[in-house]
């Protein structure tokens, strides 16, 4: 099996991180968790656990800055730890640590870049109220639209690269903070010639802890939008 690293970004995740930490223990991937210093305490556990679960490694970043760049540093550790699959996912279980398995075969069915997808035929979403369906759906909708591409789920963060394609794609051009990052990677690895896979998932609304979504996260992926098929008419991405 591959080298599979699962990053898995937090901010006052207390109640969540120990039990996924403990349900990803079985699914022969290495974990780094990356920890904005959350005043909640995450980061102290974290790297408590790490002790103790030797699949687990925590990354410290200062100061929340965002999805992306949290990411970008998860992305940059797990390369140079010789990774062959990086993984993405909330630590929220709004993504199911069984699907896992399911994200990592259809890398090695030959996917470069697997998509967890709760708009493609199968996937769902469970009790989430009428409003955040629209936003979300309406998201997907308009930024496959205007991006041109045929990918249903593009604001999703459950995902699986093969590392050509972080090898490939900018990262250091990445300024997208919320899911606009989600959006451009997915986008980046299209426009690099990639083989962008969706597989269907069942998403459910996180129990525990806080939903740190804003107005500001949402507005940005408004305008990245537009943004990202310019710089690709121009010939810049
Ligand atoms: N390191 C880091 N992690 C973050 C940051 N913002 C969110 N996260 C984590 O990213 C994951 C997704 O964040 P959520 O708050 O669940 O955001 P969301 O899934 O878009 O929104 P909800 O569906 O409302 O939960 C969770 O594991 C968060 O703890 C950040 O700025 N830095
Ligand atoms: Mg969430």
């Amino acid at each position: 099996m591959p080298r599979a690293v699962v990053c898995l970004p937090t901010y006052n995740e207390r109640e969540n991180l120990e039990p996924m930490l403990r349900a990803l223990g079985d699914k022969g991937v290495r974990v780094l968790v990356v920890d904005d210093s959350s005043p909640d305490g995450t980061g102290e556990l974290a790297d408590r656990l790490a002790t103790e679960l030797d699949y687990v490694g925590v990354l410290h970043r200062e100061r929340k800055e965002g999805l992306g760049p949290a990411y970008l540093a998860g992305f940059r550790r797990a390369l140079a730890d010789d990774a062959e699959l990086i993984l993405e996912m909330d630590c929220d279980f709004s993504h199911d640590p069984a699907d896992v398995p399911r994200l990592i075969a259809a890398a090695e069915d030959g996917a470069d870049l697997v998509l967890g997808s709760r708009y493609a035929p199968g996937g769902s979403i469970g009790d989430w109220g009428f409003l955040r369906r629209i936003v979300s759906a309406g998201g997907s909708w308009y930024a496959r639209l205007l991006l041109g591409v045929g990918i249903r789920d593009l604001t999703g963060g459950f995902k699986c690269y093969r590392r050509r394609v972080l090898e490939t794609i900018d990262l250091d051009a990445i300024e997208s903070k919320g899911y606009a990052f989600q959006i451009e990677t997915t986008f980046r690895a299209l426009r690099g010639g990639f083989r962008v896979v969706e597989i269907p998932i069942h998403f459910v609304d996180r129990k525990e802890g806080g939903s740190k979504m804003s107005r500001a996260i949402a507005a940005e992926a408004v305008w990245r939008v537009p943004a990202l098929r310019l710089a690709a008419l121009r010939g810049r991405l």
